[in-house]
């Protein structure tokens, strides 16, 4: 029935008067309620008139747009699965991405086309479009002359809405497969724990392409029938100037950090403010101390996972708890948390230990990797979140670290083992191992540091500019170091905890 059809619930929750503002631009363009209705019934049929398979894949690596978002939306209305793709990504990239998920149809910028469309055609695509965030692209070209109705694809609850890739700690990225449940089921929980109401105004300032801004900020507002102000790309400037005319505001630390560094970011400003959300990445203590005294606001902060949506949160009213900083807050409603040793023992409360999760949040594996899925699982369906943690006896939830080889820098995952196959491809290059160290703005960034083959020489400068010349810009190492040897134990494993604390204060002021 439609009623799972993620799209038909965000739908239903529309204003009674579709004229209404339903999405405000940065650059003063104005999209009514009835605008998303109809460009999304356009999309939907120019991507049925294709006659795919059910369960298509529709892949789009596109500038963040309101015509983005519609095309997301329009996926979910005609039943097909969106895998949206950062917009960082070179060509070798891509060309993992699309060969794993074989899209029927990718949506690729104009700029892109040229090297995007043979990597699409050449994994079997049916169609490749262009979509700019001008307006501008064979997309919207050919969905002006479809029908502006369409009636919202039947859909079970399990069946697959979105793909986010995610979690390459062996260095390759895995495709994790969200159902149309495991995201309706989130967006109503926090619809009501962070208490959505009548009059709020969201400030959408985050990428469309990850979890946290394509589905926590934007079902956010759609499902409570939320006018948003959108950004397309972040400015400090920007969000402090839209305050006053709005109610909740999403982002990374890294956000907040740059809103910090604002002069013109007052209580004044923030008086007319409800809610401000930080995830996706640690939110230090001091950012969260100085955000409360600058503004009158304490930041919430919330934990989630491309594999689970939100698991956890801190409370939204007082009677609840209070908002800890250095804690991701609670289990969410019917999400289940627990902390166990490497023996699957299950911790006592303030035991640190692995993270496992298990609810409707969780996601249904990861595409075509049913071994790696089993790995990530314990025997009794508990997701593994590859993070180190506690549960305190108050029931609070401290991340403390990670188990997977992982750096978040400025909100996005960067893998190391990724970057560590590219660096020992290099000529003279015997090995490498990249650490993150502490960043004042990104949080944390990736530092290589490489050994010479006996006799070659290395030129740091040499080994960051052919990684970024092949990778996207956020992952390149921000230093890279040449060593005569990597520390290793005596199992013959890098010690990349020695190596993070040789480089801790390279960019510490
Ligand atoms: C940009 N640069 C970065 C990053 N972003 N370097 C390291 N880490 C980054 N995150 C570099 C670029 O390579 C470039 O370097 C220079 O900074 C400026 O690039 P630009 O694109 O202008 O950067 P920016 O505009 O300053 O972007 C910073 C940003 C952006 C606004 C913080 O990174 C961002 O929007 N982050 C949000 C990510 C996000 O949505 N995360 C949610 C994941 P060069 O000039 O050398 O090329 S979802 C998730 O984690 C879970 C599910 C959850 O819980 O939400
Ligand atoms: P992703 O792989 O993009 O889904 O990122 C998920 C990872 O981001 C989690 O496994 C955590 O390591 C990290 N993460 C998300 N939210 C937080 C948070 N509030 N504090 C610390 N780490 C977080």
């Amino acid at each position: 029935m439609s009623k799972h059809n993620l799209f038909a619930a965000l739908r239903a929750a529309f204003p009674k008067d579709l004229d209404s503002l339903a999405i405000e631009t940065d650059d003063g363009l104005q999209y009514s309620w009835r605008d998303l209705d109809r460009a999304t019934a356009m999309m939907a049929n120019l991507l049925q008139s294709l006659d795919l398979e059910p369960g298509a894949r529709i892949a789009v690596q596109v500038d963040k747009s309101v015509e983005a978002a519609m095309l997301y939306l329009a996926t979910l209305r005609a039943g097909y699965v969106f895998l949206p793709l950062n917009t960082a990504y070179q060509s070798a990239e891509i060309e993992y991405f699309v060969g794993n998920a074989e899209p029927a149809v990718v949506v690729c910028s104009t700029r892109n086309f040229g090297w995007v469309s043979p990597i699409a055609f050449k994994a079997g695509a049916r169609a490749v479009f262009t979509l700019n965030e001008d307006r501008t692209g064979s997309l919207l070209e050919r969905a002006v002359h479809m029908r502006d109705t369409h009636t919202v694809a039947q859909k079970g609850p399990d069946d697959l809405a979105a793909i986010l890739y995610t979690s390459g700690t062996t260095g390759r990225s895995k495709g994790a497969m969200l159902s149309h449940d495991n995201l309706l089921s989130n967006a109503v929980v926090l619809k009501s724990y962070w208490g959505w109401e009548k009059g709020d105004v969201l400030i959408h300032a985050l990428p469309i392409f990850h979890v946290h801004g394509l589905f926590v900020a934007l079902h956010g507002a759609l499902i409570n029938g939320s006018p948003m102000r959108w950004v397309s790309k972040f400015d400090p400037k920007t969000v402090v100037r839209l305050l006053p005319r709005a109610t909740v505001f999403m982002g990374v630390p890294t956000l907040y950090v740059r809103l910090l560094a604002e002069p013109a970011l007052t209580r004044q400003a923030c008086a007319g403010m409800r809610l401000f959300i930080s995830g996706s990445a640690p939110l230090l203590i001091e950012t969260f101390r100085e955000w409360q005294e600058r503004t009158g606001h304490t930041i919430l902060e919330r934990y989630g996972m491309s594999e689970t949506a939100m698991l956890t949160s801190n409370p939204y009213l007082a009677s609840q708890g209070p908002r800890r900083g250095g804690t991701v807050g609670f289990p969410l409603p019917g999400v289940g948390v627990r902390v166990h040793d490497e023996t699957g023992r299950e911790l006592p409360a303030g035991e640190i230990g692995g993270i496992e999760v298990r609810g409707p949040n969780v996601f249904k594996g990861y595409w075509r990797m049913p071994e790696k899925t089993r790995e990530e699982f314990t025997a009794d369906g508990w997701f593994k979140t590859g993070d180190v943690g506690m549960i305190d006896a108050q029931g609070y939830v401290t991340i403390v670290g990670r188990s997977k080889d992982l750096i978040i820098s400025g909100g996005y995952n960067v893998y190391p083992a990724e970057i560590e196959g590219y660096i020992n491809e290099m000529p003279g290059v015997a090995e490498s191992a990249v650490v993150g160290v502490p960043h004042p703005d990104f949080g944390e960034v990736g530092v290589a540091v490489v050994t010479a083959k006996p006799g070659a020489s290395l030129k740091a400068e040499q080994i960051l500019a052919s990684l970024k010349a092949r990778l996207a810009n956020f992952k390149i190492p921000k230093h890279c170091a040449e060593v005569s040897e990597l520390p290793r134990n005596t199992m013959g494993k890098v010690q990349k905890n020695l190596l993070r604390d040789q480089y801790k204060g390279l960019f510490q002021s």
